[in-house]
């Protein structure tokens, strides 16, 4: 059986919890990182003292992005892992992309979420809005021309914006119009595994 290391209200964590279920496959989450903490047995994982690490038979991996792409090729078939590279490669450049985006909200959430009040800086989260914006502007346009990041299905190059998305959705900040994205998300929350595995508190 899969097993994820990692605490559900990380983005990296969701990504992989969500996909396991839009897989159908049977896994065991262990909440671990954050007030988890991590021991030397997950260390020796994953040297990076990050998560997540998933376990799978004989393959230990972390990277979360990489994680998709393995569970995609071994479990998903052509429907997710299609043979022609061209095809693959128009969903998975957003897996990439995606961390541009993470360096651009992360202010946006920790100064809203994470960080004790006294601590909010205002200035930081205008600014963390302003640069997802600018990074939404060019998810917007492509949106418009095609249903899903992933191409005309959804695929894995939906996750991991899709779980960002959830997390610019649910922040207490003002949200400039982008209606592709919103038509985008409303379709994104009805996929398997989003509500349980995604679109929980942010914390
Ligand atoms: N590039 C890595 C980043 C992993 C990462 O930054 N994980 C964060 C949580 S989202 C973490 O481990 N933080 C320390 C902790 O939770 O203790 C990935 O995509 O897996």
């Amino acid at each position: 059986m899969l097993t994820i290391w990692g605490r559900l209200n990380s983005h990296n964590v969701k990504k992989v919890a969500w996909l396991a279920v839009e897989l159908g496959l049977e896994f065991e989450r262990i909440d671990t990182g954050g007030q988890f903490g991590m021991d030397a047995a997950y260390l020796a994982k994953n040297p990076n003292a990050l998560i997540p690490t998933i376990e799978d038979g004989k393959v230990t991996l972390w990277e979360s992005n990489a994680i998709l792409r393995y569970l995609a090729a071994q479990y998903g078939g052509e429907r997710w892992w299609p043979a022609d590279a061209g095809a693959r490669a128009m969903g998975d450049r957003w897996m990439d992309w995606q961390f541009g985006y993470a360096d651009a909200q992360r202010d946006a959430f920790l100064h809203n979420v994470r960080k004790p009040a006294a601590e909010r800086r205002p200035e930081l989260i205008a600014a963390s809005v302003a640069a997802c914006t600018r990074h939404l502007a060019v998810i917007e346009r492509y949106l418009t021309e095609t249903p899903w990041l992933s191409g005309v299905e959804f695929g894995i190059g939906d996750i991991p914006m899709g779980v960002y998305a959830n997390t610019w959705f649910a922040l207490p900040i003002e949200r400039p119009p982008f209606p592709a994205i919103q038509a985008w998300f409303q379709r994104i929350c009805t996929r398997p595994g989003f509500a349980e595995q995604v679109a929980i508190p942010l914390s």
